[in-house]
Formats: structure tokens, sequence, C-alpha cells
């Protein structure tokens, strides 16, 4: 009886499945926060469509906090690269609590534009000049306190970064906060999976094949931690970057890759965005994950990742804000869509076959490579799945005449304000009518803490 009473049974006007909406359909939570079977009481109804919230498949918290500070022109041609200097320099100043307060305040972003979990590729270990913090962990404990504040699900993915360089030079100065041996970062690990739970999952993750010298590699990929969970790392993202690792290894990055490791469902290929034909079908057969960050990548100046092709040979993709100069699934499946439209000069690209609708194939796919890319689950309204869902505004004036058909192509391409209106995570509301239960205090003490970073 005590179990029944605590399931909580819903009814929504339309619910999103894999194959398309339902039309009121019902559904219910149980106490651990699952959609789970059965009728409860009185079903709430969802006016609305309801949809499993999208996984934010990469993310570096901390730089949302220098979003729209790098774009003014520097005196030499601007690049990824000299974006990064100016990142290093700020990510020096970040401190456990600070960290904390920007990572709890772009949480809350996250879930009101309508992801309901990240993950955070996570390589500020240290602090400023190196040295352990006391607890090693600090850092970590930071994003999974900011997680917990916010409510979202979180796969922490601690960073193995080790060398500077493809020929292995050692970390210049502003890396050093960085950097682990195997051992000590194996400690790290060790350490943050006895506080997996529900909703915090650790994974692993490489920084870049940069960030690991072709010495190390071996160990690397044999240690026992590597061997369940996320592997996630960043992959062929500069053009300089594919030079390096033909100059110094002999192959292109994601070729590389292919011939060092098995690459398998369990990793996740970040940006992947320079790629040949044979690479973008090796991937695609790996049945890995593209992580794809397109407005990141268009910021960054990246480049296009082949879309069409890695699609016809049933290569999976997930999303995620990276560098946070952009919070939200809607622009970042928009410009990946749009960016492929501008290069190809055509229309509805992500749609493969004639009468697909590209936003619900976007959607789709970027639920189903996210779920995988978390590890967790999550990414479907289905029994045993973490009940993580959004609710779109039904009273919004562009979902007026929008029927089932249209509803996903209008959320994606013609949304301009924010169509998210209430957040569900582990069976809790954390956003009604578009507010955050606790935005208020968040960004009071994210003020503070950007307070107290711009003046230092
Ligand atoms: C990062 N970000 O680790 O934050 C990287 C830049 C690097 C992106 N690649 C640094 N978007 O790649 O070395
Ligand atoms: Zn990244």
């Amino acid at each position: 009886m005590s179990d029944m009473a605590a399931v909580h049974a819903f009814q929504a006007r339309q619910l999103w499945h894999d194959s398309g909406w339902r039309v009121d359909a019902a559904f219910a939570v149980d106490q651990h926060g699952r959609i789970a079977q059965g009728q409860g009481s009185t079903p709430h109804y969802l006016d609305g469509w309801v949809l499993p919230g999208m996984p934010n498949l990469h993310s570096h918290a901390f730089q949302r906090a220098m979003a729209g500070l790098a774009e003014r022109r520097g005196p030499s041609d601007d690049s990824f690269w000299t974006w990064r200097e100016t990142m290093y320099a700020f990510a020096a100043r970040i401190d456990p609590e600070t960290l904390q307060a920007i990572a709890a305040q772009l949480y809350v972003e996250m879930l009101k534009a309508g992801y309901t979990q990240v993950c955070e590729f996570h390589y500020l270990h240290h602090q400023p000049d190196g040295t352990p913090y006391a607890q090693a962990e600090a850092m970590s404990l930071a994003l999974i306190e900011a997680a917990r504040e916010a409510g979202i699900a979180l796969t922490l993915l601690p960073v193995l970064y080790m060398s500077g360089g493809f020929d292995g030079r050692s970390l210049s100065p502003r890396q050093r906060r960085f950097g682990h041996d195997l051992e000590h970062y194996l400690q790290l690990l060790a350490t943050l999976r006895t506080l997996e739970r529900d909703g915090l999952r650790i994974g692993v993750a490489l920084h870049s094949l940069r960030a690991i010298p072709e010495h190390s590699w071996r160990s690397v990929m044999e240690s026992e931690a590597l061997k369940t969970g996320p592997v996630h790392i960043h992959i062929a993202e500069q053009i300089g970057e594919v030079q390096d690792c033909i100059a110094t290894r002999g192959a292109r990055p994601v070729e590389w890759l292919f011939q060092h490791a098995a690459v398998d469902k369990r990793w996740c290929l970040v940006h992947a965005t320079h790629l040949t034909e044979a690479e973008t079908a090796q991937l695609a057969h790996s049945g890995a994950i593209a992580g794809l960050c397109p407005t990141t990548e268009a910021n960054l100046g990246d480049g296009l990742f082949p879309l069409a092709r890695y699609l016809d040979a049933n290569g999976i993709i997930g999303i995620g804000s990276d560098s946070h100069i952009s919070i939200s699934p809607v622009e970042e499946l928009r410009w990946l869509e749009y960016g492929q439209r501008l290069q190809t000069r055509h229309r509805n690209v992500a749609a493969r076959h004639a009468g697909d609708s590209v936003g619900e194939t976007l959607w789709r796919a970027a639920l189903r490579g996210g779920t995988q890319a978390a590890g967790m689950a999550i990414g479907a309204l289905e029994e045993g799945r973490r009940a993580d869902l959004i609710v779109l505004d039904r009273d919004a004036p562009l979902m007026a005449a929008r029927d089932n058909r249209s509803a996903m192509d209008s959320f994606l391409f013609a949304g301009n304000v924010p169509l998210v209106r209430h957040v569900m995570t582990g069976g809790r509301w954390v956003v009604r009518d578009f507010k955050h239960h606790d935005e208020t205090r968040i960004a009071a003490r994210y003020r503070l803490a950007m307070e107290r970073l711009t003046s230092a």
C-alpha cells in the first residue's frame, strides 16, 4: 500500500516516445524518481508536450563565467589557440568555492533550457600552481555539490591530462593545475567512484591525444578503471591538431585512436570535426558517439562535422554546450542543421528519408547518443528510467496551431522565447512555470563570485 501511495500518476496531452508523439498517454513516477508502471491516485494532467530532458554530453562548467569575454579582436590573427590563452588565464583564477557558484548557476540555466543531465569534462583539478588541494578531489566535489543544488543529473568525467603536446612535452605553467600522473589520477577516480549514487555517475576522460604521451598510452588503456563506464576524449577539433598528429604519430587523430584503442559504444569522441570518409565510416560502425558542440565549434572556428554521411552510416550523435557560449539544446540542434545547410546549400539535411522531420530526427538522435555518453538510464520516458522530463509551454503563441506533426520542428527551429515551462528531474519538479526553485539564491551567489573574480 505505501508503495502504491508513493507512486505519482501523470497523464500527458502529448508524450514523446522514440516512435513519435502519443496522445493522452499515462505514466507514473515511483518513490525512487523513476518511471514506473501502474496507476496511482487520480493522474495529474500535464497539458502540453512532454519530452525526455536532453542530456548535455560535454561541459567545462568554469568556462561559462568567461562567455562573451573573448569576442574582441586581438593583436594577431585570432584563433582557437589565442582563445585558449584567454581561457587559461581565466581558469587560473577559479577556486573550489567559485567553481561551485559558477557551476550551480550554469546548471540552473541548463535545466531551464531543457537539459536534465550533464557530462562534466573536468580538468581543473589542482591549485593554480599545480599543487594538489589539501583534499585532492576538492574541485570535483564543488561540481558534485553544484549539480545537487541545481538538481541536475551529473556524469562527472575527471580528466587525465599528462602532457602539453603530441610530442609528449611537459605541461606549460598554466596547464599544471590540470595534470596527474596515472597513479594519482586513478586514486582520484577511485575516491570519486565511492560517491556514485542515483543521478551521479563517474566516468573517465582523456583530455586529448595531445595530453597523453605516446609512451603512456598503453598503460592508460590497460588500467582496470578504464574498462567500465563512459570514456570521453576531445579529438580532431582543429586542423592544426590533425597536422601535428600526422607529423608526430604518422596518422590522423581518429585514425590513430582506432589503431590504439578498442573504441566501442562506451566511447564519446568529442568534436570529431575533421574526418576523412574512412574515419567517418569507422566511427559510425564502432557504435561510439560523436559528441557535437555546434555553438562552441562555431564560436571557436573549428569547422563542420560530416553529418549526412555519418547519419547514413548509422552513426550515433549527441550534443554538448562545451564552453557554454550558449546554453540551449534548441540552439545546438538548430545550428547543427544550419551549418550543414550553409555548407551544402540544401535544406533538411539531418532528415535522411522523405517525410522525416528534421526536428524529430535530431531530438531523437541526441537523446540516444547523450544517454549512451552519460552512462545512465535516462533519455526515454520508459519504465525504470529516471523521471527526467520537460514540458513545453502550451500557451506559447508559436505553438498555437501546431499539431503533433509540426510541434518538434517548431520548438527547434522557430522558438525564440524559452518554451520549456516545467522541468522534472529524478521525479522532482525543479522548474515550474519557467522558474527554478532555488534560482534567486544561486544567482545572487554567482554575482558575488563573479565580482570577486573580476576584481582579483
Ligand atoms: C578545453 N575546449 O579543454 O577546454 C578545450 C580547449 C584544448 C575545447 N576544445 C583546450 N572546446 O583543447 O587544449
Ligand atoms: Zn571540451
